[in-house]
């Protein structure tokens, strides 16, 4: 009933830890019924054969981008009527959170919740330098912008998230890069669905190199990105 996604490039330090402990934590929880799914777009690492010795099944997703992948993912969602979760694939993100990630969904009062960084920040959750000042700040005003265009209450843009998988369906995701989180935000909030955020862990990258925030050149040409998905995003008319 569950799928863990996975997007994955070049992760081969952190990926098999991660899967790892997603299955120990989902198995904790008495959640029998999962498959996590690796999205890996082109690794030049062994990712890919990694992953899939740790149990995950493996899809290769044909573009490049973070979007790319989550969409090739849910492409392989076995569980249509069930819940997707996102989480990254360097061991930054902390899967003892699913259990207050998962625990709204499950009692059926939310579609979707958000794990954020931000508020665990305040929390003294983050470890330092896991969170650059410019994807605090940047995370903050995409946070900003959702809550005051559609009165949803939102800090971060956080990776780790579950969405019912019928929710995730009606918002028509097409975000190939690094849209993905602010367009899934953004739509479910037009859309009215039943959202929350909840602080969760981050830690450092706990190996490899990053892809994004790592440089701030790859900090600004995602946070232009991000801005144009929110613009898109008000003009987005969803099917009824
Ligand atoms: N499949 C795929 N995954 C990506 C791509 N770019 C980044 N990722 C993954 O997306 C996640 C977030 O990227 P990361 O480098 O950690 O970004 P940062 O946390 O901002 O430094 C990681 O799991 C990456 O492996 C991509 O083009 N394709
Ligand atoms: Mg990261």
């Amino acid at each position: 009933m569950l799928a863990v996604i996975i997007p994955a490039l070049n992760e081969e330090e952190t990926i098999v830890s991660v899967i790892r402990s997603t299955a120990e934590q989902l198995k904790r929880l008495n959640i029998q019924e999962f498959q996590v799914l690796v999205a890996d777009n082109g690794s030049s690492d062994a990712t890919a054969h990694l992953a899939q010795e740790a149990g995950a099944t493996v899809i290769e997703a044909e573009t490049r981008g973070y979007g790319s992948a989550c969409l090739a993912g849910l492409a392989k969602n076995p569980y249509p009527d069930g819940i997707v979760c996102f989480l990254d694939a360097d061991g930054a993100d902390d899967p003892r959170d699913f259990e207050a990630l998962l625990a709204p969904i499950l009692a059926g009062d939310m579609d979707m919740v958000v794990g954020s960084r931000i508020l665990g920040e305040h929390q003294g959750w983050v470890s330092p330098g896991a969170l650059t000042p410019v994807q605090s700040w940047g995370n903050r005003l995409s946070g900003f912008l959702l809550s005051r265009t559609w009165g949803v209450s939102f800090t971060d843009l956080g990776p780790f998230r579950a969405i019912t998988a019928k929710a995730l369906q009606s918002l028509e995701m097409d975000d190939k890069n690094w849209g993905w989180t602010i367009q899934m935000q953004a739509r479910a909030a037009r859309k009215g669905l039943r959202v929350c955020e909840i602080p969760v862990h981050y830690r450092v990258r706990q190996g490899g190199q990053s892809k994004i925030s790592g440089t701030l050149k790859g900090s600004i040409a995602a946070g232009v990105v991000i801005l144009k998905t929110y613009a898109q995003s008000i003009f987005w008319c969803p099917n009824p």
